[in-house]
């Protein structure tokens, strides 16, 4: 049998989570599109030597993003104010040169963070392989490349524009499967004095509160600042900064720089020992992530049958990447829940992947609520709590799964 090895250091990986077969995590399709469905075996590795969390194996990216992909980054209002305020930090940075400063970023979606620079008539490039969501931020002033980033893309970038200041990215990098080829572009397209900054969902957060859901097709790397310094380490950069986050149920925003340009923030240290301490550095920590997820699968399922039984109307809130995890490796399918709300028109009168619960416009929602509903975007739970007191006065409630499942 084929050796499964660690995309960053070669050493051998263990198989810690087989989540068994799984669809597209945004793989939402019609009746007709059923019959060729696609699968693939979601089973998770960690190697000890990179201390880097991966799936064993992925899709191929052009499976998942494409011209038509369903996520689209300005669904939330919250979403689109972290992302001002990212942009607000890196311009106050102190990093961006004075004169003409150029940004780069990493799969800008449809501009959310971008449209900040362009607003300010900062050089600024977009680098978005799915052209819909591009588009939509060419509406909004934002320059964009339709293309996967490589090392190659990056010495032709440099060619035409010059070095960066700033290269950022937002919930991308995790999705990147040739990461260290990323790295190897960013290292060139950087300026001596040039700073990274990205951010994704933060592994030490998701073994903490059983986030198991954030484990799907698009996201090939779990990161921990341990994994990041290894990674980055390779090509002669380092860890300056971390900046924990609140969103997507926990991230943390990584400051990254040639080796030796700017002093190791003492943030860089404390993580680094905190992450050693919670086990992030060992396999072992994976064997009990295993079974409180395989513990919070069995409790889901409990739950949803016992209120199906009692004859109660439970539908879905937000139809989630992240809900085709926890419903493909559950089984929870239209028996269970009758509907998920989704305010994404591209979602609509379409099937979740893989377990064909039907997507509803969210006016069906509000117009005949049901008496549950599993939140599945709960990573937006203040936003949607504060829109939703209407349903939860009227006894409608909320079942989540993060950080244990109950009802609330
Ligand atoms: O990394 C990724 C993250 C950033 O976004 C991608 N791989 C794909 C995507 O993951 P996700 O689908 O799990 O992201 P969200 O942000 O949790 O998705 C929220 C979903 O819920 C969207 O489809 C919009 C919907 N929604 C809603 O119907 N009502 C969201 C809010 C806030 C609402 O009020």
């Amino acid at each position: 049998m084929k050796k499964d090895i660690c995309r960053i250091s070669g050493a051998p990986l263990t198989r810690v989570v087989d989540f068994g077969k799984q669809p597209l995590g945004n793989g939402f399709l019609q009746p007709a599109q059923f019959a060729d469905e696609y699968f693939f075996p979601m089973v998770v590795g960690f190697s000890e030597e990179s201390m880097m969390f991966q799936l064993i194996e992925q899709p191929a990216p052009e499976k998942m993003f494409h011209d038509h992909y369903a996520f689209y980054s300005s669904t939330s209002s919250f979403m689109a104010r972290h992302f001002k305020d990212f942009a607000d930090q890196v311009v106050q940075s102190g990093y961006l040169a004075k004169q003409d400063p150029y940004v780069v970023e990493l799969g800008c979606n449809d501009g959310i963070m971008l449209k900040n620079f362009a607003e300010q008539k900062i050089r600024h490039l977009g680098i978005e392989p799915s052209l819909n969501v591009a588009k939509e931020a060419n509406k909004h002033g934002v320059r964009t490349r339709s293309e996967f980033f490589t090392e190659s893309l990056a010495e032709t970038i440099v060619s035409e524009d010059g070095q960066a200041d700033a290269f950022l990215a937002a919930n991308v990098m995790c999705h990147i499967p040739d990461i260290v080829g990323v790295v190897k572009g960013i290292r060139k397209l950087l300026k001596p004095t040039g700073v990274v900054m990205f951010e994704d969902p933060y592994l030490g957060d998701v073994v903490a509160k059983t986030s198991y859901d954030q484990i799907y097709d698009e996201h090939v790397f779990l990161f921990s600042a341990l994994s990041i310094q290894y990674l980055f380490g390779q090509q002669g950069m380092e860890l300056i900064d971390v900046l924990p986050q609140k969103t997507h149920g926990g991230s943390m925003r990584y400051v990254l720089a040639h080796r030796g340009a700017y002093p190791v923030k003492e943030s860089v240290t404390r993580l680094l020992a905190k992450e050693r301490a919670q086990g992030l550095d060992r396999l072992a920590t994976f064997d009990t992530f295993r079974a409180n997820v395989e513990d919070s699968r069995e409790k889901l399922v409990a739950l949803l049958k016992k209120l199906k039984a009692e004859g109660m109307r439970v539908a879905g809130y937000g139809a989630t990447s992240k809900s085709t995890t926890i419903l493909n490796y559950c089984g929870i399918g239209p028996d269970l829940i009758d509907y998920i709300s989704d305010t994404t028109p591209i979602k609509q009168g379409k099937r979740t992947p893989g377990m064909h619960i039907p997507v509803v416009p969210y006016e069906t929602f509000k117009g005949n609520p049901p008496d549950y509903a599993v939140l599945f975007a709960w990573n937006h739970a203040e936003e949607i709590m504060a829109k939703e007191k209407e349903f939860m006065a009227a006894g409608g409630k909320w079942i989540v799964h993060v950080p244990e499942v109950k009802v609330l």
